[in-house]
């Protein structure tokens, strides 16, 4: 907890949260902070050509049971979205080196670059090209929202790191986070043991219409960007209403140029965000999003160009690891339910490479992305200590509960 709030000083908000857009002064200053407390740990600290830091336990030659999330957050972020991760993390090595508790495997904890893609997309960006799913130069030469470029921004905080990327992959990866929804409260259950993220898919829509004056101009006569922004809006929520199940859709963002009271735009840009868990729900979501961006380009008589953004099928995690996160919190006295993640996060990468899966503690109304977001105390330590556990049975380590001396070291 001193951690969580000496990390929550780094930018703080109004009303409890943070805001540090990945590769900005403020995410350097939360950076510095993370990698000051790896080294007090004695960790061997890597930065990589992504910016992506991992400290590890020294003296081992086997490949490390990892840990690890993000610390850059969006510009109205909570204070635990994944700096919990990180920073539990960072608990449980210390809880291990204090017990003098001798593991198989050595310990890592890991922050990776621009987990959230709000400034810069994709979204998980950094954990991406540890796991070579995108090449580093494509990812350096990413221009954010502002203009800015990856590489630059990166430079200039100082984190463009010489470890190769792709990384080394991990004996295994687990993520605690908080579930930024509202299921865990509504259902009364502590622990998540999170099975699969949803797919994610980011769009964004470039309206050209034509400016003109806003009263002056007969309806009949115009080429509105702002009324086909404001359709697609409709059209999206109405679609999520219309499939129902997971699916949902979001328009984020949307810019409007000259963006004055009395002119008839020139241009709209626009995202969306289509999530479901199903990979064909969601890409009959973006067809039909495709066919009614045609319709208004043609009634009311404007250009409109789609540009993909981000864009990630639904994940599943590793049975084995599902099976010790839900065995850790029932040992602990725990109340635990399997589930999907709605929110993307590093460990759906993770899992490309090795056994992963993920840790969730409740979010109190489901509210995240926003700086209210909160866990309590108590769900916060319950979170750290299953992940501990977890970690512990993958590490060669026996749970930190009454070890079953007839139960084997989980491989
Ligand atoms: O977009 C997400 O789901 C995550 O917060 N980056
Ligand atoms: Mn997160
Ligand atoms: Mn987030």
């Amino acid at each position: 907890m001193a951690r969580i709030d000496a990390l929550h000083e780094i930018s703080p908000l109004e009303g409890g949260g943070n805001s540090r857009l990945a590769f900005t002064d403020h995410d350097k200053a939360g950076r510095d902070l993370v990698v000051a407390w790896m080294r007090d740990l004695g960790l061997e600290v890597t930065i990589d050509g992504i910016g992506n830091v991992v400290g590890v336990q020294p003296g081992f030659d086997v490949s490390p049971v990892m840990m690890g999330s993000h610390i850059d957050t969006v510009a109205t972020g909570g204070r635990f979205d994944g700096n919990l991760g990180v920073l539990s993390g960072l608990e449980v090595i210390e809880a291990v080196i204090e017990s003098g508790e001798q593991l198989t495997r050595p310990l890592a904890v890991g922050f990776f670059s621009n987990e959230e893609g709000a400034r810069f997309a994709p979204d998980m960006m950094g954990s991406l090209v540890y796991v070579g799913g995108m090449g580093v130069e494509e990812a350096l030469d990413t221009i954010g929202i502002d203009g800015k470029r990856v590489g630059d921004e990166l430079e200039q905080i100082g984190y463009l790191g010489g470890a190769p990327v792709p990384g080394t992959s991990p004996h295994a990866f687990v993520e605690l986070h908080v579930e930024q929804g509202p299921v865990l409260e509504e259902e009364g259950v502590t622990i998540g043991a999170v099975e699969s993220v949803q797919g994610i898919s980011w769009t964004e829509i470039v309206i050209e219409g034509q400016s003109n004056h806003a009263g002056t101009t007969p309806i009949r006569l115009r080429h509105d960007p702002a009324y086909v922004a404001a359709e697609i809006a409709v059209f999206v929520r109405n679609l999520a209403l219309r499939f129902g199940g997971d699916q949902v859709a979001t328009v984020g963002r949307i810019d409007l140029h000259p963006n004055l009271v009395n002119v008839v735009p020139a241009t709209a840009t626009l995202t969306v965000d289509l999530r479901n868990t199903d990979e064909g729900f969601l890409a009959q979501a973006e067809a039909e999003l495709r066919a009614r961006l045609v319709e208004l380009a043609n009634t009311e008589g404007v250009a409109i160009s789609a540009n993909v953004l981000a864009r990630f099928e639904p994940v599943v995690f590793d049975p084995r690891i599902v099976d010790l996160v839900e065995r850790a919190a029932k040992r602990n006295g725990h109340s635990v339910k399997r589930m999907p993640s709605g929110a993307g996060h590093d460990a759906q990468m993770f899992a490309r490479v090795c056994p992963t899966a993920m840790v969730f503690v409740p979010s109190v109304e489901g509210v995240s992305h926003n700086p209210a977001e909160f866990t309590s105390v108590d769900d916060l330590a319950a979170g750290a200590q299953v992940l501990l556990d977890t970690v512990l049975s993958l590490a060669g380590g026996y749970p930190s509960q009454e070890a079953h001396a007839s139960e084997p070291p989980h491989e």
